[in-house]
Parts: structure tokens; sequence; C-alpha cells
């Protein structure tokens, strides 16, 4: 059975991109066809500076989310990547893989390590070492596929490398994995800057739809989204990143073809408004479902608990296997 694993980083409230751009297709398909782990990665959200009541609170928040957004733990397992030591322990081996000039390729580091620098922090020695740590995440479940959105692609690309180059001189240990990403809204753009991805961690908050947000904000936010000069509705990306943002949104709430969709509009104000109830429509269940578990703490931390325990068993074989393969004397 294929193996599929991903994960979502508690650095802010998640978005409409994130659940566009990876958690609905983990609810809706990955979970229904796959031997599926997804992961709340909260090392990862270490990497920048950060506030530990804040992470905490998020990676709460992330997990509860994914089980709002249809993650069904009968079917899947859902847990939080610190519960389970594997992903740090194969990381440092990964370390012996990856080089320097790899890691300072990436491109997530170089934007994130540009505005740490901006804002007169200095940049942690983990941003530039993260990759390797989703690289052991990856490659720790023997995972065949890794559904993400466009911006994640780069880091499962260098999740294949090392997986190629540590079977090449160490012996067959990783499945070499895959990335898998939506046909329509793989990467949505910030509503206020269609030329940016809309992160979780950005500071312009009305550009971005958090799924926790009342539905008349995110009416707002949708409708006040930035436009391009033109007065007609064409899907071009590159010349008409904003109008083609929102009819990627609709078109991945609603189904159909972006370049299709724009044939039935007139004017930007209809689109917008369209587009604005589809994203209410597609939010409103995740809310909801969100409230209702909210009510009951103790059954989200018992799908944590039960998730690590799946996890750490599906993980512990092939870590130990790279282990020996690598050269360590068996403890
Ligand atoms: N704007 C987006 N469009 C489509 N997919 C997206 N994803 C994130 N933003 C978009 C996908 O969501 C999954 C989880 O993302 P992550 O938590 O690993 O963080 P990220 O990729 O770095 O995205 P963020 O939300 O922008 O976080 P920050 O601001 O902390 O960097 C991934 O599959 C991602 O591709």
């Amino acid at each position: 059975m294929t193996r599929v694993f991903s994960g979502i980083k508690p650095t802010g409230h998640l978005t409409l991109g994130n659940y566009l751009g990876a958690m609905r297709r983990w609810a809706e398909v990955d979970q229904h066809r796959a031997d599926a782990l997804f992961c709340v990665v909260d090392l990862h959200a270490l990497t920048v500076d950060h506030d530990p009541a804040r992470v905490r609170r998020l990676s709460r928040q992330a997990a509860t989310l994914l089980l709002a957004a249809g993650l069904d733990p009968e079917r899947c397992t859902v847990f939080v990547q610190s519960h389970v030591d594997e992903h740090a322990r194969l990381s440092y081996l990964l370390e012996c893989v990856a080089t320097d000039g790899e890691m300072r390729r990436m491109i997530q580091y170089k934007e994130k390590a540009a505005r740490e620098q901006a804002r007169g922090g200095s940049v942690r020695l983990s941003l530039l070492t993260y990759p390797v740590l989703m690289a052991a995440d990856i490659l720790a479940y023997g995972t065949d596929e890794v559904p993400v959105g466009d911006d994640q692609t780069q880091h499962v690309e260098l999740a294949r490398d090392l997986a190629v180059r540590f079977n090449h001189r160490y012996g067959h240990t990783f499945t070499v994995p895959k990335a898998t990403s939506p046909a329509v809204a793989a990467r949505v753009m910030n509503l206020q800057d269609p030329a940016s991805k809309m992160g979780k961690s950005d500071d312009s908050g009305p550009g971005i739809v958090y799924l926790l947000d009342e539905p008349e904000v995110t009416r707002k936010k949708v409708m006040r989204a930035v436009t391009d000069s033109g007065q007609d509705v064409v899907y071009d990306p590159q010349e008409r990143p904003g109008v083609a943002n929102l009819l990627e949104i609709l078109a991945a709430c609603e189904g159909g073809d972006p370049a299709e969709l724009a044939g039935s509009y007139h004017s930007y104000g209809a689109l917008k408004k369209d587009a604005a109830e589809a994203v209410v429509d597609v939010l409103r269940p995740v809310r909801e479902r969100h409230r209702e578990l909210c009510a009951d703490p103790g059954y989200v931390e018992e799908v944590l608990r039960a998730g690590a325990r799946r996890a750490r068993e599906r993980a512990r074989p092939t870590v130990d296997a790279a282990y020996r393969a690598i050269g360590l004397l068996p403890a």
C-alpha cells in the first residue's frame, strides 16, 4: 500500500493556503487510498524567533484543525513530531549526508533569513538545517508520496536526493519519495500582494484568510483583494496575478477550471463576491467541527497519544536500519 506522509508547521494560524494546498486533499483523498501519516511539525516552529506558550497553543490548534478538516484517526495516523524521537535521531544522520551548499540554496531559507535579518534578528542555525529535519520526517516512514503545496516541492526534492545518496553510499535503506501537488491552488497568493504566497507567519493580516476567521471577516478580505488594472476577467497568472488568484481560489472551492471560470465573469466585483461565498462555504464545516472538538480537548490529546505510538512503531525499524548502515554500533 502506498505510504503517504505530510506535515504542518505551527508558526501561525492556519490559512486558506494550507487548506487548499494541502489539508483538504489529505482528508478527501490521501487518507482513503493510502497508509497515511499527518503530523504537526512543531520542531520546525522553533527555527524562527518564537514564544514557547504560543507554539504550544498553535500546535494544539493545528492538531484540532487537522481533525476538523476531516482527518479520521481510524483511517490515518495524526501525531505531533516532537512526540516521536525518531525524527531528530534520523535528522543528524542525514546532516552527515547533506552539504552546506545544498542547504544555502533552499529558497525558503533565503527568504526567511532575509526577513529575520530585516527585523534585526539573528538567523538560527536550525533555519538552515530544517530541510534536513523535514527529509528525516519523510524518510523515517518509508514514504512514497508527500502531498504538499508548491512552496514545499524543493524540500521534497532534497529528501529525494538525500535518500538516493544515502542508499548509494551505505546500501538500500530509504524509499525515494515524490511530492504531489493539487492541480489548482497549489500556491494560493496573498490577497493584498498577489506576487507573494499566502503564508501563515506573514505580517499582512488583510491579505490572509485564516481558517478560523469569522465569515464576515473572510468576506471582507476577499472583497478587498487587490486586483489588476484591466477590466475584463481573464486567467493570466503572469500578467493578472490578482485575478488569477481569485479564479484559482474559486475553482479550488467549487471544482472546475480557472480559465473556463473566467469566461463566465464580466466584472471583478462579481468574481470577488462568488469567491468570497465559495470560501465561506468551504470553511464553514471546518469551523463548526473545530468548535465541537474544542469542547473535548481530552479527545484530541488521546488521538495524538495513540498517533505517536503508531508513528513510533512505523519509524523505528527504518531509523535503526539507517544507524546500522552508516556504521554505528548497535546499542
Ligand atoms: N499559500 C499556500 N498555497 C498552497 N499551499 C500552501 N501551503 C502553505 N502555504 C500555502 C502548504 O501547506 C502545507 C503546510 O505548510 P507548512 O506548515 O509546512 O508551512 P509553509 O509551507 O512554510 O507555509 P506557511 O503557511 O507559509 O508557513 P510559514 O509562514 O511559517 O512559512 C504545506 O504542504 C505547504 O506547501
